[in-house]
């Protein structure tokens, strides 16, 4: 991919990541060339559905009352701000709601987008990015597909984390848990309230969707609010989240432990050193390691070779580079947590800027530093000691555990409510490490009744060569919202997930996302470049 294209991608997912951006107002900018408000056909990024709409499942529905009578809705501890018909689409309906927690004074902003007309009968909720609970914005792609819509800012406005700190400096609970969990939990009440309210008969079934922090609002629906939803797309999940923004300053500690920042262009090489090693194991040349779990690539023979303008690759910059594959560990040695698989830009988290080179810190997990674990709005990231690394590891895993990790294994009464939930992640996402997901997909099948038992209501999709919600050199799924709708609403479970890759000319690759633990293996003939090329096979 032209290095252009890469940055532009790592921008957009940094957006994403930073602003909770949601897929339809990208409208194909960072993905190569789509033209800006072209259809997108929702590869990655938690993105509204494309395609036809799917079919209404209350065809006689109507409006019993206003939209503008919503106004008058009671509903416990919430303020009806404003109801009305949108001035742009008289076909829509849209609320604005706030809702509070006595005796905290937090208010959790709702928006609620309802069609007037050709409503599919369904409610979608939709997730944010970072520390960003949504936004108003993620209402219409949904909505302009029949669905009654809903978002919500969880209760702060903005992507900084300094919400978690109240006006004395001191831990805002309130606003922490609302972030962390009741936000979303509020929205899909009121949002399901609002639509049985405009409709007299309430919506037939509840959709989530979102990637990143909303694949983690996702699965946290089904972990605590397991009657919210009946069927859940997540992304990327932002699970882990106690872990893996310690995860994050583990390069920053490395390096400065070793006294050797490693610049960008080395970094940048070694991944294209692991894929040019790794590529072929799948039997097809195509820049994406299918299994990144068969890649033990080690930096070893960089030592001394050229990393371009940046120089010779030193024997400390190999060092550096092995523990970022192999991720946090304790001084000991004792496993913390993952690293970032081979083929994942290591530049996203873990760069260096400067003269002389400095590592530069991730700035979300700079907040989670700075807001939850220090209250220290000046902490300073390269000032983090091994020994230090560890306390803080500790600290964020026990402090936060319970509010923020979303890592519940236990799914039982979402799997006995009927709900289904398809989990998927790119192999090559730069900003939460893919393994983390395959741990707690492993860890929800031990506890569920093994892999078969599990398999009847969540499947995990690994998604090869594709970074953070989207974009990199593999095809992210093409629109993951059908094939949630039809297991949950016809049993049909799926063995994979359509992918596509596009560039300036349209799609140029299709793939078979196969559930894991299976893997896309090429049929030996015909295009690479095609699904049908393909298979699903335990090994390649
Ligand atoms: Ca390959």
């Amino acid at each position: 991919m032209a290095r252009r294209n890469r940055t532009l991608f790592l921008l957009m997912s940094l957006i994403v990541l930073t602003t909770g951006v949601s897929g339809q107002d990208q409208g194909g900018r960072g993905r190569g060339g789509v033209p800006p408000g072209a259809p997108v056909a929702g590869p990655g990024r938690g993105g509204p559905p494309a395609g036809p709409p799917p079919r209404a499942l209350i065809p006689s529905a109507r409006p019993v009352r206003t939209c503008e009578s919503l106004a008058e809705i009671a509903l416990a501890n919430t303020t009806i701000e404003s109801a009305a018909v949108d001035a742009n689409n008289p076909a829509l309906c849209r609320v604005i709601a706030n809702t509070t927690h006595p005796p905290a004074g937090d208010k959790v902003r709702i928006w609620v987008a309802i069609p007037l007309s050709n409503w599919n009968g369904r409610f979608m909720g939709n997730g944010g990015g970072g520390f960003s609970g949504g936004n108003a914005g993620a209402v219409n792609g949904p909505a302009a597909q029949g669905y009654a819509a809903g978002a919500t800012d969880t209760g702060h406005e903005g992507g900084s984390g300094s919400f978690a700190l109240d006006a004395n400096g001191r831990l805002n609970w309130q606003l922490i848990r609302d972030n962390a969990y009741l936000g979303i939990h509020e929205m899909t009440v009121t949002g399901k309230a609002l639509t049985q309210a405009l409709y007299g008969v309430a919506p037939r079934y509840s959709y989530f969707n979102g990637c990143s922090t909303g694949g983690r609002q996702g699965l946290m629906e089904a972990q605590r609010y397991p009657q919210d939803y009946h069927g859940i797309l997540s992304g990327a999940p932002a699970i882990n989240w106690n872990r893996f923004h310690i995860q994050h300053l583990w390069g920053p500690v490395v390096m400065n432990a070793a006294d050797n920042p490693v610049a960008p262009c080395k970094l940048a090489a070694a991944t294209a050193a692991a894929i040019a090693a790794c590529d072929t194991i799948d039997g097809v040349k195509d820049g994406v390691i299918e299994d990144p779990k068969r890649c033990t690539y080690d930096p070893k023979p960089l030592g001394g070779t050229s990393a371009g303008e940046c120089g010779a690759f030193t024997e400390g910059d190999v060092t550096v580079i092995r523990k970022l594959w192999e991720g946090p560990r304790r001084q000991d040695g004792t496993f913390l947590w993952y690293g970032l698989p081979r083929g994942a830009d290591l530049n996203a988290l873990w760069t260096s800027r400067g003269t002389p080179l400095r590592p530069a810190p991730f700035g979300i997990s700079m907040d989670w530093f700075r807001y939850f674990l220090t209250q220290d709005p000046k902490f300073d990231g390269n000032a983090v000691t091994p020994a230090g690394y560890e306390r803080f590891w500790d600290q964020s895993v026990e402090q936060y555990g319970i509010v923020f990790g979303t890592d519940n294994p236990d799914l039982t009464a979402f799997r006995d409510r009927g709900g289904k939930a398809i989990v998927w992640h790119g192999w090559a996402d730069q900003l939460i490490t893919a393994e983390g997901t395959v741990d707690y997909y492993t860890r929800v099948q031990q506890q569920m009744g093994g892999a078969t038992r599990a398999g009847e209501f969540i499947r995990l999709f690994m998604a090869p060569g594709v970074a953070h919600c989207g974009g990199g050199a593999g095809p992210a799924p093409a629109n993951p919202i059908d094939a949630l709708l039809a297991w949950v609403e016809e049993g049909k479970a799926p063995d994979m997930i359509p992918a596509i890759r596009r560039d300036q000319t349209g799609i140029t690759r299709s793939r078979p996302l196969c559930a894991y633990p299976l893997v896309a293996k090429y049929r030996g003939s015909g295009s690479t470049d095609q699904a049908s090329s393909f298979t699903c096979s335990a090994g390649l």
